[in-house]
């Protein structure tokens, strides 16, 4: 079937503005116009008023249509006409020329487009020898002898091995820079022989270590770059354009495609550790499941190398290049590697806000073409990169195009014409190219970093190649792709391309290039038959042992500091307008220290002098999430806004004795980016405090991919040691299945070897003492900290602790009941809880009776404090029945991971007591959907718990409803 073509307009009016200034111009002086144009409008009588739509933006921009007044002469018109359709024919060739340009290395035919056709315009190429090259504009003008040979120019550059797509950039200023930077041909690459052998012999490396191992290991996966070699000396470009500009950090996050290619080369990770890597010793998994490590794939790990002495411009250079870890999720590395760079870039060690320099770091993210339109992660990760909390400066993106996804081909993976138009939505410029013309291909990667030096904003380079084998090197290609892959196995590599252009430009004879494959060979193969895989291969991680058990840190602060603080905080700036309700707020926080042995610090104070007393302590702070600067539940206001001018004022930044920067940013509305975003951050900045909000502890799971492969478990499998605060507003309140649980139970699913610290703490103190000892444990012991976080209770009395316990106490993993504790020998029950559950348990009226019953919290959940419980219990001589009380439902919350701990506590066995459990019967959702029903089951726990209503009767209460 034939589609439909759109019908083109003969007569597109937009350089008629241009053609009359020029003409008017050459009237008050023939001069000023070349000499081209003078002979030109010699003859030329211009249309009558009116029939010339203006746009003078240096000829570049979108058509509109015009149309000719009936008052033009038919002379005039035929002039005009030819005139504005050259015009207007050079400018579709900026706009569309992409569709035409000779982008697939496999032969596929461009798109194409109407409007490229010179027919369409009623001129004709006779029509253009006539005509002035000045009126295609540009730089090509000035090299041309007429129009046709300023748009046969043109045509070559826009329809040629690269395909500018340029359209939908919306600064002028910037589609003037992209522009002249297509025309003038200043990315080309250099004539220099000694260049072009380089490349060749880095094609060659690139090659050959891909056969060598395909040799070796035929039956193992690599996913071999071969049919997009020149990713590595796009890379090869960009970073030592990189390094020439000063910057001296560059962060890579890619896939499995390219990926040992890249590690080995451009990396420089040494050809024996990825042989050795190949074999496999058993030896080495043996060593690392000692240290409680699992380690990972190849082609998932990560890489650090220090280059000393890169070449750029005669001088010699050092550049740090990392590529960060990632798992097999596609693109969920993208947000992890911006965090790096974010972090990278960022200066701390000053007071008030962080400073950002996009000039010390670059971040480089390799794309597949499947995955760059199919994952979210890539959407969420690009909406990014203009705000002020997660700019870094601006990425290179490279989509690896093989023009497949496994075996999918692209016209069932994306709706979209090419695979990078998602990044049209979000103004960043975009170079298709063809993978297998080197030139062009370094012309995409000088131009690419240019611009990011030039405006510090993203450009992608979509390198549109193939794939030599199937998805893996394992794979049968031919099952799906037959047509494909009988151009495939005919096709010559690049690198035979290339040593066969050289050679027909007498720079490199043919003989010479089989001697650079001979020898790459020979040096592989020498190197594979001495190589002791045993001895040779070094593990390239960091100390991945466990941590030891929390080192004691002082996390309590002297009155007096505390006091000298808040006045600080509370400090107002000169000419300032609070809004009247938070005068008052303010008003109230100027007491709360008065007293010592009064309950007055809330969650959000004890939150506030703990974050500043930690930036006093010379440790920045950087908080992100949904509305964190005001706070979900309007608890917060670390963000104040001036009611007259909408200014803002930030107190953390401003306070007389912070020794470090505090960085806190709404985040966009994003989960699963922005906490990818902060792991990275954080690990590339381990002496920071990171801290992540989520609006309400549900929406983690929107983040779950980050969570399951990186906060969790990246220390098992790559050696990373993330010290990550998420801060999850949990807790069931009526306020139906969402809004409702953290989820607590996944995260605890997850924990083992001493991988996070899991807490549901239930006073301001404790919170104030937790964000302190994570501060104070970021070198030392360095582990994510998942913390449950209270919402109605916020404000409650009985969260709110006295000054008393900032200044004298510290972290406690488990409470013990205070009223019971005074008098053991008359309890017979504890009930053992965690997080809100206490709240209402002992605001109960029920409590008061219940004399017999010690109500103890456990506030720390993993680590699991098994000893301190012990100790506590056995405290209490009388015991005969220990009871786990939970608001969530029985599969959920913390009691199937507590129970088998309980059951081997030393009293728990020597007492042969059983546990109970009271909460909420299992269930799919976590909470009921009617307040009413809600409020019924909570007070029927309540009473289970001290004894009052046995558990059918709760059943019977969930059927009433
Ligand atoms: C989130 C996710 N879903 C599915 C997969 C399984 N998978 C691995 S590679 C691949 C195809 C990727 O295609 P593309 O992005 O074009 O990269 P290519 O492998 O072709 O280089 C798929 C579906 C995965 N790794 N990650």
């Amino acid at each position: 079937m034939t589609e439909p073509q759109p019908q083109v307009q003969p007569f597109y009016g937009p350089n008629q503005g241009y053609i009359e200034e020029l003409y008017e111009r050459f009237q008050k002086n023939p001069l000023s116009v070349d000499a081209s144009m003078r002979a030109f409008f010699a003859n030329w009588q211009p249309p009558a008023e009116n029939a010339i739509a203006t746009n003078k933006d240096n000829g570049y921009s979108q058509p509109v249509t015009g149309s000719m007044p009936p008052s033009a002469t038919i002379a005039d018109q035929g002039d005009t006409e030819k005139i504005v359709g050259a015009v207007n024919y050079a400018q579709a060739i900026r706009l569309f020329g992409h569709l035409a340009a000779h982008l697939d290395p496999l032969g596929g035919k461009p798109t194409g487009d109407p409007a490229l056709n010179l027919v369409e315009y009623h001129i004709t190429e006779a029509d253009l020898a006539r005509l002035p090259a000045h009126l295609v504009g540009g730089p090509i003008a000035h090299s041309a002898h007429n129009a046709l040979e300023a748009i046969q120019a043109l045509r070559q550059v826009y329809s040629g091995a690269i395909g500018y797509d340029y359209d939908h950039i919306r600064e002028p200023k910037e589609r003037a820079w992209l522009r002249d930077a297509a025309e003038s041909g200043r990315f080309a690459a250099p004539l220099d022989p000694a260049d072009n052998r380089d490349l060749l012999e880095r094609l060659t490396q690139v090659e050959v270590f891909e056969q060598f191992l395909q040799r070796i290991f035929p039956t193992k996966f690599r996913f071999s770059i071969e049919g997009l070699d020149m990713t590595v000396p796009i890379l090869d470009t960009v970073i030592s354009a990189a390094a020439g500009a000063g910057i001296d950090s560059i962060l890579i996050g890619m896939a499995h495609r390219g990926r040992l290619n890249v590690l080995a080369h451009t990396l420089q990770k040494d050809y024996r550790q990825i042989l050795a890597e190949f074999k496999d010793p058993l030896t080495l998994n043996h060593y690392r499941r000692d240290l409680s490590w699992t380690g990972d794939v190849k082609y998932h790990a990560g890489a650090f190398r220090e280059l000393r002495e890169i070449s750029v411009g005669g001088k010699s250079v050092t550049v740090e290049i990392r590529m960060a870890p990632n798992p097999s999720h596609l693109e969920v590395v993208n947000p992890v590697v911006e965090g790096m760079a974010r972090a990278a870039g960022t200066s701390v060690d000053q007071p008030g806000p962080a400073k950002f320099n996009p000039m010390e770091t670059l971040p480089i993210v390799i794309h597949g073409d499947a995955a760059f339109p199919g994952q979210g992660v890539v959407a969420e990760t690009l909406n990014l990169y203009r705000l002020p909390g997660y700019w870094t400066g601006g990425t290179i993106h490279l989509i690896a195009n093989n023009q497949l996804g496994f075996t999918t081909d692209s016209l069932d993976s994306r709706s979209t014409l090419y695979a990078s138009d998602l990044a049209k939505g979000f103004k960043i410029p975009i170079v298709h190219v063809n993978a297998d013309d080197p030139e062009a291909c370094l012309v995409a990667a000088r131009l690419a970093f240019a611009y990011r030096a030039e405006f510090q904003k993203d450009f992608l380079i979509d390198l549109i190649g193939y794939r030599r084998y199937g998805h893996n090197e394992v794979d049968e290609p031919d099952f799906t792709q037959p047509v494909m892959y009988k151009v495939i196995r005919s096709h010559p590599t690049v690198r035979a391309l290339w040593a066969k252009t050289l050679a027909d430009r007498g720079q490199v004879s043919l003989a010479e290039a089989d001697d650079l494959v001979k020898y790459r060979m020979t040096d592989l193969q020498k190197g594979s038959e001495t190589l002791n895989p045993e001895r040779d291969l070094v593990v390239d991680q960091p100390d991945p042992s466990p941590p030891g058990a929390a080192k004691r840190v002082m996390t309590a602060v002297p009155l007096a500091d505390l006091r000298a603080i808040n006045a600080s905080l509370l400090t107002d700036p000169p000419g300032f307008n609070f809004h009247p309700k938070l005068i008052k707020a303010r008003q109230k926080r100027r007491e709360v220290l008065a007293d010592p042995d009064k309950a007055t610090i809330d969650w959000a104070t004890a939150e506030e002098l703990a974050l500043a007393s930690i930036l006093a302590d010379g440790i920045s702070v950087r908080l992100t999430g949904q509305d964190v600067g005001r706070g979900t539940f309007s608890q917060r206001h670390a963000v104040f806004s001036d009611i007259q001018t909408g200014d803002t004022f930030v107190p953390l930044q401003h306070f007389a004795q912070a020794k470090a920067a505090f960085e806190i940013h709404n985040s966009p509305l994003s989960e699963n980016a922005v906490l990818g975003f902060e792991y990275g951050y954080n690990v590339q900045a381990p002496d920071r405090l990171v801290l992540w909000e989520a609006q309400y502890g549900d929406f983690n799971n929107g983040a779950q991919t980050v969570i399951d492969e990186f906060v969790m478990s990246a220390r098992a499998k790559w050696g990373q040691t993330p010290s990550l605060v998420l801060l999850l507003p949990h807790g069931l309140e009526g306020t139906g299945p969402d809004h409702a649980s953290a989820r607590l139970e996944r995260f605890l699913q997850q924990c083992a070897e001493i991988n996070a610290r899991i807490v549901n703490c239930t006073t301001a103190a404790q919170y104030f003492h937790l964000l302190r000892r994570q501060a104070g444990l970021l070198i030392e012991d360095p582990l994510p900290l998942i913390v449950m976080t209270p919402k109605s209770l916020l404000r409650n009395a009985y969260v709110a602790s006295p000054a008393r316990d900032l200044v004298e106490g510290q972290w406690q993993s488990v409470i013990d009941d205070a009223r019971a504790s005074a008098n053991p020998a008359q309890i017979t029950r504890a009930l053992l809880c965690s997080g809100k559950i206490y709240i209402d348990l002992i605001s109960n009226p029920l409590r008061e009776t219940a004399s017999d019953t010690a109500v103890i919290r456990v506030e720390q959940l993993y680590p699991f404090p098994g000893k301190a419980i012990d100790e506590l219990l056995s405290a209490y001589p009388a015991l005969t029945e220990l009871t786990w009380v939970q608001e969530e439902p029985q599969n959920m919350g913390a009691w199937e991971f507590a129970m088998p701990y309980l059951a081997r506590l030393s009293t728990v066995i020597q007492h042969k007591w059983l546990i109970h459990y009271v909460g909420r019967v299992a269930g799919s959702s976590p909470a009921e959907g009617s307040p009413a029903m809600h409020n019924a089951i909570q007070d029927a726990i309540i009473k289970n718990a001290f004894g009052k209503v046995g558990l059918s009767q709760v059943d019977s209460l969930i059927a009433k409803f």
